[in-house]
């Protein structure tokens, strides 16, 4: 039976850089879930009987919500809803999935690398029929629905069992349990040379994966373990908790310290991995090295063609704008396409449909390419494995062997987290008053040589986004951006991402902190970011 219940709308149901994120008890207010997922329905593009693929990374409060999103599917329409045993799917396993099975889109519940548990965040996402996320006019006509909902839908039975795989019908629909694991694995074993890379792994070279409890550990352990062959606790912390086993699931050097510390240490292993909270991000670590995001996705673009499924040579890459330009530097060279866009992977999708580029990457640990639509952090693995496989060297010979053939781009980013909101804003709207007057000035040896907002228009359907960071651009290339973060559940988090070009390979052996030492002083007196927020010191540095 079909029930229609009566509903107000709420006035914070605005999608952010990737869904809409909220503390779980936000989302546990009663209705609160339903007006979102009934506002998706209502504006989501879909025939008759449509596909709706569903799954979410297993944090506290997936389950229910999984449950919730069922019964309104069933009093919606559709078809069929294929979801995850367990309600379990990684974002770039569900977008793949929506692409194999000609889904018209796909319910994600995530909030990525943010902390989970019950007063911990959660989040949802909708992505369309390409496998990417809900491109900003279909996040806006989503938040504008919330506004005026008045009722929305559901069914009254309760949703079944979902931990065997097979289809149950279900109050006139069918729910189809899969395996959340093997269509991914099929389609990376496409993509990638597995017998190479089990030689390889067979020849000695040792590596670790950290999962941080999160939803990749089901899927590192099948691929890495039972099918190439890496030893058994290779993945560590693999098993999905709803808490993350009190962790942070985001990989980066605050909160996969542990796997650093390791990489670094004596008897470390060659090579080093962590993926985050959903499985879209991916931290890369070498014997002695880390590899800082920008530099991957340079590195990946540079050496794709050494994997089966890139063969044939890239048609061109992009990136967010605040990510380096050391991707920018394997473009020129190799006269592809280079694009940049917002932050956020749903600029992607559109360049990834027109065949423009094929390899995709954000500074925030966030690589992929054009297999599924979003970013994908088990497959980042796979491809510099198989690169390491092909090219017989280290990740370090690798990485210095880059530089000295492109250049260097020292980079960091600086995260105030949890700052006051209303300071942060003043923050940027001072910057953006002063742009107008920056060019020309001058900060100890450096002379600003351009400084915008930046504006972004889609060269695929024309649409144009404004206000997406503030960017000072220095006489030598080098490059401060300061904007506020889309995807924080408490005050505001200004993000500070800086750069700095050395073409001389001299000079590629400095750690990034010296190398930028003047570059962070001038952004903390360009941004007053003392006198603003208060801080002294960013709380991460990736
Ligand atoms: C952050 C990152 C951005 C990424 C987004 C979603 O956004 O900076 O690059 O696309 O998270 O990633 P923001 O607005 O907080 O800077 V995930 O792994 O959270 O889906
Ligand atoms: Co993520």
């Amino acid at each position: 039976m079909i029930e229609t219940v009566a509903t107000t709308p709420f006035d914070d149901q605005k999608p952010g850089t990737s869904g809409l994120r909220k503390k779980v008890p936000h989302f546990q207010t009663a209705h609160y879930v339903q007006n979102f997922v009934q506002s998706i329905f209502d504006v989501a593009k879909r025939p008759e009987k449509a596909v709706l693929v569903l799954g979410g990374d297993g944090r506290f409060f997936n389950r229910e919500v999984v449950d919730i999103v069922i019964r309104m599917a069933a009093a919606n329409g559709y078809g069929r809803v294929i979801v995850g045993a367990n309600g379990l799917l990684s974002t770039p396993a569900a977008s793949n999935l929506i692409r194999q099975r000609k889904a018209s889109g796909g319910i994600i519940l995530s909030a990525s690398h943010n902390p989970g548990g019950p007063k911990g965040d959660f989040g949802i996402k909708y992505n369309i029929a390409n496998g990417g996320p809900a491109p900003e006019g279909v996040t806006e006509a989503i938040y504008r629905r919330t506004l005026e909902i008045k009722e929305y839908r559901i069914a009254k039975a309760a949703a079944p069992d979902l931990s065997t795989p097979g289809e149950i019908a279900f109050e006139g629909m069918t729910i189809e349990v899969v395996d959340p694991v093997a269509d991914y694995a099929a389609l990376m074993e496409q993509l990638f040379d597995f017998a190479k890379i089990q030689a390889l792994i067979a020849s000695g070279f040792t590596l670790t994966f950290d999962a941080m409890h999160a939803v990749t550990g089901p899927y590192a352990t099948e691929i890495l373990e039972n099918r190439l062959g890496a030893a058994k606790g290779t993945v560590v912390n693999g098993e999905p908790k709803p808490d993350f086993g009190g962790g942070h699931p985001d990989p980066n050097a605050v909160h996969a310290a542990d796997l650093i510390a390791r990489l670094m240490g004596d008897d470390a292993p060659d090579f080093g991995a962590a993926s985050d909270g959903d499985g879209d991000r991916n931290m890369i670590v070498g014997r002695g090295i880390v590899v800082s995001p920008s530099d991957s996705l340079a590195v990946l673009a540079a050496n794709a063609h050494l994997a089966p499924g890139y063969a044939g040579g890239i048609a061109g890459i992009a990136r967010s704008m605040p990510t380096s330009q050391a991707a920018d530097r394997v473009a020129a060279k190799r006269g592809l396409g280079m694009y940049e866009t917002p932050t956020g992977w749903k600029f992607f999708g559109n360049l990834l449909d027109a065949g423009k580029v094929t390899i995709c990457g954000e500074e925030s640990s966030g690589t992929g390419s054009n297999h599924v639509r979003e970013k994908d952090g088990v497959w980042a693995v796979l491809l510099w494995l198989n690169i390491l496989a092909e090219r017989g060297e280290s990740v370090k010979a690798i990485l210095e062997a880059h530089w000295a053939e492109f250049g260097r781009n020292y980079y960091q980013r600086h995260d105030y987290e949890e700052i006051d909101k209303r300071a942060a804003e003043k923050l940027m709207e001072s910057l953006r008053d002063r742009l107008a007057s920056m060019a020309g000035q001058r900060f100890g040896t450096l002379v600003v040589s351009e400084a915008d907002d930046f504006c972004y228009k889609d060269p695929v359907d024309g649409s144009i986004s404004t206000g997406q960071g503030v960017r000072i651009v220095f006489s030598g290339g080098s490059r401060i951006v300061f904007r506020l973060s889309g995807t924080g559940t408490k005050g505001a988090t200004l993000r500070v991402y800086i750069e700095k070009f050395e073409p001389d390979p001299a000079k590629h052996g400095q750690n990034p902190e010296e190398a930028l030492a003047e570059l962070v002083e001038t952004a903390n007196a360009v941004g007053e970011i003392e006198k603003r927020t208060g801080r002294t010191k960013p709380n991460v540095i990736t």
